[in-house]
């Protein structure tokens, strides 16, 4: 392959959900660390604030379920060990999304992530070895979709990301403005 190729290699446009978790709201990060993503150039088509609820914590890390530090770590990403159950929630797109976005997160223990990654610069470990490493970054691409899925309506991304279908829903309660 030529050193011309190589440079013009394209990656495949991908979808990743970044989560600022409840450490970093509590610590007022949330600015310092939207300033970190921009570093990557991808397009943010989707951000709010959620409110964590038990089942979407345990939906969301199911995968971890049989690790020792489960229920802690549902505890913490429902704000229990801060400041409530809220998480800004985002989704970045655009060329190799996935591993641009890892990378600047950083490793998940703060201390083996490198210095200059968010959890390597402002992480921290507490006593009772909670890691409060202030992100998620999902970990592939199909993670991403499934991550993205639960936390975001279709209507709440400024792009079809995935395949969507219309459904007709009736005498469904919404609240609206009064
Ligand atoms: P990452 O968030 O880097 O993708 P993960 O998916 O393996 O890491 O784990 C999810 C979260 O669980 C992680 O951000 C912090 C917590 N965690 C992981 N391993 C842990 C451990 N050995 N002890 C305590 N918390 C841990
Ligand atoms: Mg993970």
């Amino acid at each position: 392959m030529s050193a011309r190729y190589n440079c013009l290699k394209r990656f495949a446009v991908e979808q990743v959900l970044v989560l600022i978790k409840p450490d970093a709201i509590s610590k007022a990060l949330i600015g310092n660390i939207l300033t970190r993503f921009s570093e990557t150039k991808l397009e943010i088509v989707a951000a709010r604030m959620a409110s964590v609820s038990r089942d979407l914590a345990e939906e969301h890390y199911k995968h971890l379920r049989k690790e020792s530090f489960f229920e802690r770590l549902i505890k913490f990403i429902m704000g229990e060990f801060h400041d409530g159950p809220k998480v800004m929630a985002l989704v970045y797109r655009g060329e190799d999304a996935v591993r641009k976005c890892r990378e600047l997160a950083g490793a998940t223990h703060p201390e083996e992530a490198s210095a200059t990654s968010i959890r390597g610069s402002m992480g921290r470990v507490t006593q009772q070895g909670v890691y409060e490493n202030l992100v998620h970054v999902s970990e592939s691409p199909r993670e991403a979709k499934r991550e993205i899925q639960l936390w975001f309506e279709p209507s709440q991304l400024l792009v079809e990301a995935y395949p969507t279908r219309e459904i007709v829903v009736e005498e469904q309660k919404k609240i609206v403005w009064a």
